[in-house]
């Protein structure tokens, strides 16, 4: 009979490519041997190091899905969830700046911009020399962004962009500001914006005092009658779909990057349980210790088999969003659960920034929220299936 890998119940390593495995190695090793020395003070100071940026670039994990010609790589989109996975694995901080650059800043560039546009910012943004942002959340619209105030009017050869948006990635260290916006000349319909740091009226503040995803930077984007000329509009979308069809890549790829978090949880909970002693056997020699760890490996057995069927449903072209609702999720909510089962096997020593497991825990909180709340996607899932809204 089959040999049984603990770690790898069914054998998702015999399922890569040889590239998908490659990509995955670069970022198990870059993660590992350059964010993981890091992390710990970077989540006591509460400070994001924009030479990552650079870092993650030289290593082409910037737009890797997108053509060379553009300075992406060119990959599949299990390769770029395998390096979710990874770069997640050490910080949900880190993966935001990955999927932010990726997925929701180099992705509406390619996918809506004009050719000029996509010439003139994709290869700065892929070499991680250029710092993008997304703003589509604002104070009174959350789930809800088709509730949003921010307000694009009509001006002689182009616009002036007015209102916030807050909980945004990188936006205190961003080059380049993906906004979205209700525009006057297309009869208020939400559109896209390139601004570009240092403009007149624009300035994005940092929030202070996260307990969560403190590795990553996050602030508003105040637009206090920011004036850019028409070449800043991305000509190729109109309405929520617009910044949705970013949401679904990045969306898709934390469902991958809650899984990694989940599997450091669960090896450093597994480990911890093996070496801690008390009652004179192992932790890992209890019922209870044991129940635990076979829901975690279950539970990250199925998530990764479920990305990876998604992934190649991506590359097909044949992934529904509300397939990607269900995964991230999944993964997100699973993820959490892990994440705190990790730490209170910990004992007391799980509080401490020493054993991560309780950064971890409290990233996932975040990442459960954003992108879509966990409840939100039940409602886009419960939509799918009765055919009845009940977001209101
Ligand atoms: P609804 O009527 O459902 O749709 C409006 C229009 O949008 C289209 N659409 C989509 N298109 C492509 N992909 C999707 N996933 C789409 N979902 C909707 C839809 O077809 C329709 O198009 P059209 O042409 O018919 O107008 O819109 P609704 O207002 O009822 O939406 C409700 C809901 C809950 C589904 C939606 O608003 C939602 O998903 N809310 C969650 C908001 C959210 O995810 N925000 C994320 C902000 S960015 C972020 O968090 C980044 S964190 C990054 C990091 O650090 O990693
Ligand atoms: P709300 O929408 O007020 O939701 C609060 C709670 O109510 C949630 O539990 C939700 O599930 C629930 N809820 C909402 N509506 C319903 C309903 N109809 N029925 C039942 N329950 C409901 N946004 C960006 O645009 N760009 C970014 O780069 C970005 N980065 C972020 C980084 C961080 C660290 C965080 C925390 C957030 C970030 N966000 C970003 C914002 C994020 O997408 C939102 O926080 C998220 O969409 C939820 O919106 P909200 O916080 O306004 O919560």
């Amino acid at each position: 009979s089959a040999a049984f890998d603990w770690s790898d119940p069914f054998d998702l390593e015999s399922q890569l490519s040889e590239e998908e495995r490659l990509v995955r190695d670069t970022a198990r090793d870059y993660a590992q041997e350059r964010l993981f020395p890091r992390v710990r003070d970077a989540y006591r100071t509460e400070t994001f190091d924009p030479a990552i940026m650079a870092e993650m670039g030289a290593l082409g994990l910037l737009g890797p899905t997108l053509p060379e010609t553009y300075g992406g790589a060119g990959l599949g989109y299990v390769a770029y969830g395998l390096a979710a996975r990874e770069i997640e694995r050490v910080d949900s901080g880190y993966r935001s700046a990955m999927s932010v650059q990726s997925s929701l800043v180099m992705y509406p560039i390619w996918a809506y911009g004009s050719e000029e546009q996509r010439r003139r910012f994709l290869p700065r943004l892929a070499r991680g020399e250029a710092i993008g942002c997304f703003g589509l959340t604002e104070p009174d619209a959350g789930s809800d962004p088709a509730a949003m105030r921010t307000r694009a009017a009509r001006i002689d050869g182009g616009y002036r962009l007015s209102g916030a948006k807050t909980w945004i990635t990188n936006a205190p260290i961003a080059d380049l500001f993906v906004v979205w916006a209700k525009s006057d000349a297309h009869d208020g319909a939400i559109r896209g914006f390139l601004l570009e740091k240092g403009a007149r009226g624009l300035s994005a503040p940092k929030i202070e005092g996260k307990l969560s995803l403190r590795a990553s930077v996050t602030g508003e984007i105040v637009m206090d009658g920011v004036e850019v000329w028409e070449d800043a509009l991305l000509p190729n979308v109109s309405g929520l779909k617009g910044p949705f069809g970013c949401l679904n890549r990045a969306r898709y790829g934390i469902a991958w990057g809650a899984i990694g978090a989940a599997e450091f949880c669960w090896h450093a909970a597994r480990r911890y349980a093996l070496d801690r002693i008390q009652f004179g056997r192992p932790l890992a020699q209890t019922q209870l210790v044991q129940k635990k760890l076979a829901d975690m490996q279950t539970e990250i057995a199925l998530g990764l088999q479920i990305a990876l069927r998604a992934g190649r449903l991506f590359d097909e072209g044949g992934l529904a969003p509300e397939a990607i609702s269900l995964i991230k999720r999944n993964a997100c909510g699973k993820a959490l659960e892990i994440a705190r089962m990790a730490r209170d096997i910990h004992g007391g020593n799980g509080i401490s920034d020493e054993y991560h497991v309780m950064r971890v825990s409290q990233n996932l909180e975040a990442v459960n929220t954003y992108e879509g709340a966990h409840d939100v996607h039940a409602l886009i899932l419960g939509r799918a299936q009765t055919g009845l809204q009940a977001f209101f």
